[in-house]
């Protein structure tokens, strides 16, 4: 065939082009040939950023050697890809991680030695690829990560936004947002592919068309507005393997085709401005976490992607196997990140009805063996809902294959359950009033499988938000992938001196330990080795000067490396509770306060109240998220009393890093002591940067939630702070709030009355912050948790001793350090290689490719 002669004629890897990863000579000519041809400088004019440059095109090279290898072995394999649908990707920075994985840093560090520069300097200017919001746009870049470097066929496809996630400045204390335009440089790590266009059609009409041949009747779909979408891709290498799998991102860009009706009636403008709109399309990441807003942008970007995806995947099959779509399924498993790609069930059933002339249920049957979908919130205000009228006027053909797929799905509802009125108006797709599409539901009724991202979480969904779909499709359908992390990132780039101390404890010089995580289990040997808590613990102290000199530069404020550090960094939402935590900081500061004016000695606070702490906050809020923003600022006004005092010293200090991101959390994650994951039982899903944390040996306070119960059961419950009310109280505990009212705790009453009394600016700033717990019923259960927060804090103060401890002086850190070590031994579960084995087997039903 011609696949074969292809492979047979197909040049073997570029030396060249491969050995400028393993040679320092060949690093340094690719190097000074891109300084003076790419981009056009002179070796006596390169700084800092024109290195980055230099050096990323340099590896870059490399890279789309491998990624086009991998693609046409993939192709000639011929064995079933996984496509991973996510409307976010939050990559963060990617010459490093290259590097890491790619196993050249050390040529190219020196490399660049030789050449005048300094490694962490040129990586330094790398802008982070941040197109998604938070836990579950990192989640699928640690999912692509693992599909290369467990050598799997997996491409990845989103939206190549222009501008990402907001940046995040703090001004008087308020988030201010500021345009991300990361794209400014142009991007050295993204392979334009403007040969591949595919058109995407919006609004219009449908119309029947009556087969003489067949008698049938056929429906057609004339779209009124087309705009392009054109690829670009991202190479995602794989570590320690040549399998380099694709992230493809869709820009929106506007057809050549021209309004001649608006011309020719003299309106050259109008016509020319309808194409720019084109753009829009894919100009902005929607800056939600947990939070649907429902613009019609939104679902306009929806379908674009979703429509140019799928195209993009059925032309590749088509090429390989024409029309013979029962082989569809063997080859194609595309995964639903949330609910967004969810019109792909809706496109894919026409593509193959509509235009490729199958019937009904042979299509469907297809379709359903396709799909799964990934949940990942319980929170109804991140349902999505789609108005029937707006899916109507956007996309009439869909909306009408809408109404079948719910029309098919009920009547086989009303089958199994004759009679059940209730029960099919509860699982109907379609919501009556306000008239509108359920996306989750249209997404289970679509899929083979549904997943929740923790054993907590699937487990809640089973009971809750999707329990009818339980009684109607058997338990079988709905299964559980606990979420994972890519410890290449994660502590290989981010935390180098503990992987380094890791990999020699483990006789591991390869670091092969970063795929089979498993293996951390062996540190468990050295929990009692004297020197080997020593290097820990020195390590420890290392990362925590270098997150107290990125706080110093950021905000200006000293914080002493020596004290407890206890973050907490994660999108701001009320339900994960920087609230709770807040209150907690202003009502020790208040009680130190108090002891003070009684003549209580510092020392003697150290030694039977409070050690000296540092609260570290990060987080964006969404623009429009008003209480969240309202967090902030108390944090940051919390924040300007307690440092100005002089009185308390390094006793409690409480700093709010602005623009957290991704790779803020590289420095941030290995320089925690503690960091909290306290959301209300129930809320968070799994929660992942209690991962993070974990993996690099801070320990953790955390409630019953989410992955913290699975990292508990790994760990041991003696490595984990846990308090707060469990999962199956919180409903009781809401009603009673409601019916019975709210009850405030005396020691949070004097924390509202503080805020009141304006010790930290104008109380009316802060006024719906108590209202929503003293007189809104106290949702999120801040009144519960309170004084059970404050006692974990006891606890694990008295563990981690009262006078820090430096560099040296471990000390009365024994117990704290045994502790982190044995987190670390046993946190091999949360590697996101463990996930996509379990994706692999449990729902896409495919095999790794043997490198
Ligand atoms: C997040 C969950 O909140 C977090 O617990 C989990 O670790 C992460 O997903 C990855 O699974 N969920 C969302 O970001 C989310 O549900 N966003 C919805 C608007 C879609």
């Amino acid at each position: 065939s011609q696949l074969t002669i292809l492979d047979s004629k197909r040049k073997q890897p570029s030396d060249t082009v491969k050995s400028v990863v393993d040679s320092k000579e060949k690093f340094e000519e690719e190097f000074v040939k891109h300084v003076e041809t790419s981009l056009g400088r002179s070796m006596y004019n390169c700084d800092d950023l024109a290195a980055y440059q230099a050096a990323s095109n340099t590896i870059r090279d490399a890279l789309i050697i491998d990624w086009a290898n991998t693609q046409q072995k993939q192709t000639i394999q011929d064995g079933k890809r996984v496509y991973y649908l996510s409307l976010e990707f939050l990559m963060g920075r990617a010459m490093d991680n290259a590097l890491i994985n790619l196993k050249c840093e050390n040529n190219t560090r020196q490399s660049l030695n030789e050449l005048g520069f300094n490694l962490e300097d040129v990586l330094n200017q790398e802008p982070d690829a941040a197109l998604g919001n938070g836990g579950l746009g990192r989640l699928a870049a640690c999912f692509v990560d693992s599909l290369s470097s467990k050598n799997y066929s997996g491409w990845g496809y989103g939206l190549n936004y222009q501008y990402g996630i907001f940046e995040q400045k703090i001004i008087d204390g308020y988030q201010i947002e500021a345009p991300d335009y990361w794209l400014k440089y142009s991007n050295p790590w993204v392979l334009d592919r403007n040969e591949i266009q595919i058109p995407v059609d919006f609004y219009g009409y449908v119309y029947e068309e009556h087969d003489p041949n067949t008698g049938k009747v056929k429906k057609n779909w004339n779209g009124g507005e087309r705009v392009l979408a054109v690829a670009s891709d991202f190479p995602i290498p794989g570590y320690n393997t040549d399998n380099t799998n694709n992230l493809r991102l869709w820009n929106a860009k506007p057809t050549n085709e021209f309004d001649f009706t608006k011309f020719n009636a003299g309106d050259y403008q109008q016509s020319v401005a309808a194409q720019q709109r084109a753009e829009s399309i894919t100009s902005v990441l929607y800056p939600n976490d947990n939070f649907e807003s429902g613009k019609e942008l939104r679902l306009k970007q929806q379908y674009f992607w979703v429509a140019a995806s799928l195209h993009d995947i059925v032309r590749r099959f088509k090429k390989q196997h024409k029309q013979n779509w029962k082989k569809f399924p063997d080859q194609v498993a595309i995964q639903l990140n949330d609910t967004h790609p969810t019109l792909a069930v809706v496109e894919l059933q026409r593509i193959l009805v509509d235009l490729e002339g199958l019937e009904w249920n042979e299509a469907w049957s297809i379709v359903t063996s396709v799909f799964a979908y990934t949940n990942h919130t319980v929170m109804a205000e991140a349902l999505e809902k789609w108005p029937v009228d707006l899916v109507g006027r956007l996309l009439p053909r869909h909306l009408e294959i809408i109404y079948d797929i719910n029309f098919f799905f009920l009547k086989e509802v009303e089958r199994k359950f004759p009679g059940d009125r209730d029960l099919i108006r509860r699982v109907s797709i379609i919501d009556e009033s306000p008239k509108s599409v359920k996306m989750a539901f249209l997404a289970i009724v679509g899929s083979h499988k549904v997943n929740g991202v923790a054993e907590l979480h699937s487990e809640l969904i089973k009971t809750t938000i999707f329990k009818d779909f339980v009684k109607v499709f058997g338990a079988e359908k709905f299964t559980n992938v606990t979420n994972g992390i890519t410890p290449r990132r994660w502590l290989r780039q981010a935390n180098p001196k503990l992987a380094a101390l890791i990999a020699e404890k483990l006789n591991d010089p390869e670091y092969d330990y970063l795929t089979n995580l498993g293996k951390l289990k062996q540190l468990e040997q050295f929990v009692d080795d004297e020197d080997f808590l020593k290097q820990w613990h020195a390590i420890k102290f290392d990362n925590k000067r270098k997150l107290a000199a990125l706080v110093k530069e950021l905000t200006d404020i000293d914080i002493d490396p020596s004290v407890l550090f206890d973050v907490q960094v994660k999108r701001i939402h009320e339900y994960k509770r920087q609230q709770l935590n807040i209150f907690a900081v202003i009502y020790r500061y208040l009680h130190i306060k108090e002891l003070l004016s009684k003549g209580v000695t510092i020392e003697e606070i150290k030694k039977n109240y409070y050690i000296p702490k540092a609260s570290i906050f990060g987080g964006k809020a969404a623009p429009g998220y008003y209480m969240a923003k309202t967090i902030i600022h108390l944090i940051n006004k919390v924040g300007e009393v307690i440092n100005a005092d002089k009185e308390i010293g390094n006793l409690l200090k409480v700093v709010f890093i602005p623009d957290y991101n991704v790779s803020k959390a590289e420095i941030i994650c290995p320089g925690s002591d503690l960091s909290n994951h306290i959301s209300t039982a129930g809320t968070e899903a799994s929660g992942t940067s209690n991962m993070k944390f974990a993996l690099n040996g801070g320990l953790i306070i955390g409630t019953v939630d989410g992955a913290n119960v699975e990292i508990t059961r790994e760990i041991g419950e003696e490595n984990i702070f846990l308090f707060g009310n469990l999962a199956e109280s919180v409903e009781e505990l809401r009603h009673k709030h409601v019916f019975e009212g709210v009850n405030v705790p005396e020691t949070l009453q004097v924390v509202f009355n503080a805020i009141e009394k304006e010790v930290f600016g104008p109380a009316d700033e802060f006024k719906s912050l108590i209202d929503s717990i003293r007189y809104h019923g106290d949702y999120y259960l801040v009144t519960d948790d309170f004084e059970l927060f404050l006692d974990a804090h006891k606890k694990l103060e008295k563990v981690y001793g009262h006078d820090g401890g430096d560099a040296t002086d471990r000390g009365h850190l024994q117990e704290w350090v045994k502790k982190s070590v044995w987190s670390v031994a046993n946190m091999g579960f949360f590697s996101s290689d463990r996930c996509i084995d379990e994706y692999a087997e449990n729902i896409w039903n495919v095999e790794p490719s043997n490198q």
